[in-house]
């Protein structure tokens, strides 16, 4: 059966609850990220200050020299976290299928709801009518029959934005679009698509598979289907997680213990990406090793205290590698590392201690490179190793056990 579903972003999300706070705010070019005389990036910019070429991820110096009358402000998560909470709690209101993309994006599967409000158009009328009352917030909200076709509708629409792709007309929406404006192509990807011909959707959408697969693998047949409207994704309600891992399987078993560390790190960074996308902490760390024998061995390490850094998860996995291998004179053949008894991570920036509270802004700005540029985009000195013996792609490495590398 066709499906009807609905993609939600907030508009300028850090800097519009700063100004529904604060009503001198409102109407002026206004940026979150820092003081100009510091050395950050924009994290957000209000539609004013976009107008005069500001953006996220510019640096705060080049954004005071474009538009030297931006206010700018520090910003404070506690905030956004909160009217993350009550935005994601209006969604629920109108749908259990509901699947929540960070602090300010969402999907709703509304299909079949036209019956209760008229029509999906009158349901996004409802929703952003509701945000605008309740939080003071703006939304753009795409409607399609997948997905993809859903979050560039909406990105399209913005700001204070509603669109629609009629079924059946995914393609003829997506053709015209700069291929830069599909989800998952990166600025990598873009590159190579440009060097063979393709800049609009539509181009990518003709171009044989077999084309795309030779120069991405399996990922090429993905581009394929997003270029072509095709996602059968299923809008996912976060269940309660219970324990994150990643394992690999080596493509020869090794005793290379320069290859076992640069390759725990990686796992270690994928785990704790996850587990800060789920905004939570652990307090178990696992490590777990298969021998050339097959034989399985898992050991666990517990936290003084409930954390979710790539450093913490890498050093206590490290701590057991050294460990077991002094006991275990086989080659290795799988290595992965798992963390569980995980809890919410509600702590707050300002009341950690120092060391702590740079990690976390360490890894905060870490994730958000990699969202928008590709997992290896940004790498610690350990992992670059792997670049010699992995394939390379916008997700990331593609490991030997690929499910698994997600
Ligand atoms: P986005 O939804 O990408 O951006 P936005 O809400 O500011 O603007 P719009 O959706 O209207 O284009 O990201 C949501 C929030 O995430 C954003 O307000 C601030 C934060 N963020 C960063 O901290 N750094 C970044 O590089 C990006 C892109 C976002
Ligand atoms: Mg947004």
């Amino acid at each position: 059966m066709a499906r009807t579903i609905m993609h939600i972003d907030l508009d300028a999300f850090f800097v519009s609850v700063e100004q529904a706070l604060n009503p001198e705010l409102q109407g002026k070019p206004v940026v979150v990220g820092g003081k100009p005389d510091r050395r950050g990036v924009v994290a957000s910019a209000s539609y004013e200050a976009r107008a005069f070429g500001l953006h996220a991820g510019m640096p705060l110096a080049t954004a005071c020299r474009l538009c030297p009358q931006a206010i700018f402000i520090e910003g404070s998560f506690p905030k956004y976290r909160d009217a993350s909470h009550r935005f994601m709690a209006i969604l629920a209101d109108f749908s259990p299928f509901l699947e929540p993309v960070g602090l300010d994006e969402a999907y709703l599967d509304v299909t079949g709801f036209e019956s209760i409000y008229g029509s999906i158009h009158q349901v996004a009328i409802a929703i952003k009518q509701r945000i605008k009352d309740e939080l003071r917030l703006c939304a753009s909200v795409g409607i399609a029959s997948s997905k993809v076709v859903a979050k560039v509708a909406s990105e399209l629409s913005k700001p204070d934005g509603l669109l629609v792709v009629e079924a059946g007309k995914e393609r003829y929406f997506l053709a015209p679009l700069p291929i830069t404006k599909l989800p998952g192509i990166g600025k990598k990807t873009g590159q190579i698509l440009k060097g063979l011909g393709i800049h609009a959707i539509g181009e990518l959408s003709i171009t044989p598979l077999s084309v795309l697969k030779s120069h991405f693998g399996v990922y090429g047949e993905l581009l394929y289907r997003y270029a072509n409207g095709i996602d059968d994704r299923e809008v996912e309600a976060p269940g309660e997680t219970k324990s994150i891992s990643r394992e690999t399987t080596f493509g020869k078993d090794t005793k290379d213990r320069s290859l076992l560390k640069a390759t725990l790190r990686y796992l270690s960074e994928r785990v704790g990406t996850e587990l800060r996308q789920r905004g939570k902490q652990a307090k178990c760390v696992t490590l777990k090793l298969r021998y050339a024998d097959f034989t399985t061995i898992t050991r666990r390490h517990t936290l003084r205290q409930s954390d979710n850094s790539d450093q913490t998860i890498f050093d206590s996995g490290l701590q057991l590698l050294k460990i077991t291998l002094t006991a275990e004179k086989q080659p290795v053949r799988l290595i992965g590392i798992g963390v569980s008894n995980l809890v919410e991570s509600g702590r707050q920036l300002d009341m950690l201690d120092a060391s702590t509270r740079r990690r976390e802004q360490l890894d905060r700005a870490i994730d958000r490179i990699r969202q928008k540029y590709g997992f290896t985009a940004i790498q610690t000195g350990r992992t670059l190793r792997l670049k010699d013996i992995f394939p390379e792609n916008e997700g990331g490495y593609t490991l030997h056990a690929p499910s698994l590398s997600r």
